[in-house]
């Protein structure tokens, strides 16, 4: 039986690797922030089959001692201020988080246990500013965040420990991924939220940002079976995970409104623009300027040939059968 460490378990991707880990018959080790409300998250469900232990990315003693604690084999460090618009906010707890935290938990698994296997959550949001179309691991990074700048440090420290101390750290590139226990802020799910509230009458509009941006949005589920595949891989390397297809947010409006039979037509540009359903001519989607980023990530799409060929990954989801399974959980929710 295989041990795993898991930070950031109580996330979107925790809670399905969780999933995916204790189907393979690993002992599953979480670390968690103590709560005030004293919730799992989204791992509230299998709180029972997971040792959960207090720590935090910030306190390296905690990392330490959970790595004691759980004698990992493979640790998926997914811990992270993951919400890119906040960490234009909080631009130095993102970093202490994201980039200083990856280094006191390469610096921890190097004394205590260096034979352990690292993932490292990377994010196209590298890219920001794309220096080519499609990105793949060979494509210059630009971030345009504080978020994407603390992923960039974080990433090239895995690097340095890999090389320097002959340790297995991984890092997977991953684009967007959503799904039914995405938080509800980021645009997916904010979207799909709100349409399950629009068809049950318990709002009237949707407020959004930059419609015009693109993203190659994929399936949490899809993903991280791809961070256990690198994990199993003979050697430690770096991965871009996609689905290689983009979509502007105004595309995934029209796909989760069509699931709700409303068909939107839009009408004027930029902050003037809005969505109208052609049947009622109801306007049910507006622009908020206050919605708008300092520095916008306009166009991300990812080339995964390389996990294709030495992962053998291939993902299950595509924008359709994404939006259908949100928005079927959101009307469950809201009914
Ligand atoms: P998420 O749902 O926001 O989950 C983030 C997790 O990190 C939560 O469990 C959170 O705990 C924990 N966390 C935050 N700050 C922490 C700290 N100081 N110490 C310990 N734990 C902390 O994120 P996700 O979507 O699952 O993403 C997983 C990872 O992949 C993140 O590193 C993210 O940046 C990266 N990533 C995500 C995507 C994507 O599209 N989803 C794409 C590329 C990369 P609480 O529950 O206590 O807040
Ligand atoms: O924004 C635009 C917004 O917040 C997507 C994180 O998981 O993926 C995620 O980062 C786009 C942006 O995700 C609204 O301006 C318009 O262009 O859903 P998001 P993100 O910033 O792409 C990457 C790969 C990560 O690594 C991150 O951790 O949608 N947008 N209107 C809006 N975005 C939000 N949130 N809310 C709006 O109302």
């Amino acid at each position: 039986m295989k041990n795993a460490l898991i930070t950031g378990i109580s996330g979107q991707d925790g809670s399905y690797l969780t999933e995916l880990l204790l189907e393979k018959g690993y002992n599953v080790y979480g670390l968690f922030r103590r709560r005030s409300t004293g919730e799992y998250g989204n791992v509230a469900h299998l709180a029972d089959k997971i040792h959960f232990i207090y720590g935090d990315m910030s306190d390296l003693s905690s990392l330490i001692t959970a790595i004691i604690e759980s004698n990992p084999d493979e640790i998926y460090n997914l811990a992270a201020q993951s919400y890119v618009a906040v960490s234009w906010a909080e631009p130095l707890f993102t970093n202490d988080v994201n980039g200083a935290g990856v280094a006191k938990l390469l610096e921890a698994v190097k004394l205590v246990k260096p034979d352990t296997r690292v993932y490292q959550a990377s994010t196209s949001e590298m890219f920001g500013k794309v220096q080519q179309i499609p990105q793949s691991e060979t494509t210059p990074f630009y971030p345009r965040s504080p978020y994407g700048v603390s992923k960039l440090y974080a990433h090239w420290i895995a690097k340095n420990y890999r090389e320097s101390y002959n340790m297995f750290v991984s890092c997977g590139i991953l684009f967007n991924h959503e799904s039914q226990r995405r938080g509800k802020e980021f645009v997916t799910r904010k979207i799909t939220n709100t349409v399950a509230k629009i068809k049950y009458g318990k709002t009237d509009c949707l407020y959004l940002g930059n419609l015009d941006s693109k993203r190659d949005w994929g399936h949490s589920k899809d993903y991280v079976y791809a961070m256990w595949k690198m994990l199993q891989h003979t050697e430690p390397d770096d991965f871009v995970i996609a689905t290689g297809k983009t979509y502007t947010v105004r595309e995934f409006v029209e796909a989760a409104f069509l699931c709700v039979g409303i068909n939107i037509v839009w009408q004027g540009k930029g902050a003037n623009e809005c969505g109208i359903d052609a049947e009622t001519k109801k306007t049910l989607v507006k622009v908020d300027n206050k919605l708008y980023r300092p520095a916008e990530v306009e166009l991300l799409m990812g080339d995964s040939t390389k996990a294709q060929k030495l992962l053998n990954w291939y993902p299950k989801y595509n924008l359709q059968s994404l939006v259908k399974c949100m928005i079927d959980n959101d009307l469950e929710l809201e009914k």
